[in-house]
């Protein structure tokens, strides 16, 4: 079984789409090995996307992310990390597949529903930032 983290943003989670989103991860074959709901500080936002900190959308996304509560899960499944980013569909949800999470719940590049790892060394990382080793049962 492999691990990834996903988050359902703030546009998601203040539309009243996280008992969606999270019945359509575990029909896809996600089990849930941490789960909280919280609100993000800017220090928080800045420090997981810090891979972004140089990009023009960096502020914006920082913004976002912290307007509102967040729903953090990592999750367990076979080909976890692929097969999520499979489940989400691409990164503007304008483009993304019908049926995906982004599709369905997101609204464009930004406002776009749902966060997931985009590799395995990423969501062992993203994994520790949000969950201690005994909150993963
Ligand atoms: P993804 O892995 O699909 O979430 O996409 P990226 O890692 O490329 O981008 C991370 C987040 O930055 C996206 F979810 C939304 C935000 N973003 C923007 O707001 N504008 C952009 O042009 C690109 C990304």
């Amino acid at each position: 079984m492999e691990r990834t983290l996903t988050i359902l943003k703030p546009d998601s989670v203040a539309a009243g789409k996280t008992g969606a989103i999270l019945a359509q991860l575990e029909k896809e074959g996600f089990r849930f090995v941490g789960l909280r709901r919280m609100r993000l500080s800017k220090d928080q936002a800045r420090a997981f996307y810090a891979v972004h900190r140089e990009r023009p959308f960096y502020d914006a996304l920082v913004a976002f992310m912290t307007e509102g509560p967040v729903v953090v899960a990592a999750l367990a499944r076979e080909n976890a990390v692929a097969h999520l980013r499979k489940t989400m569909g691409a990164t503007d949800s304008r483009k993304a597949d019908p049926g995906t999470v982004r599709q369905l719940h997101g609204t464009d590049i930004e406002r776009n529903a749902i966060h997931g790892s985009d590799s395995a060394e990423n969501a062992a990382k993203e994994i520790a930032f949000f969950f201690s080793d005994s909150e993963l049962i």
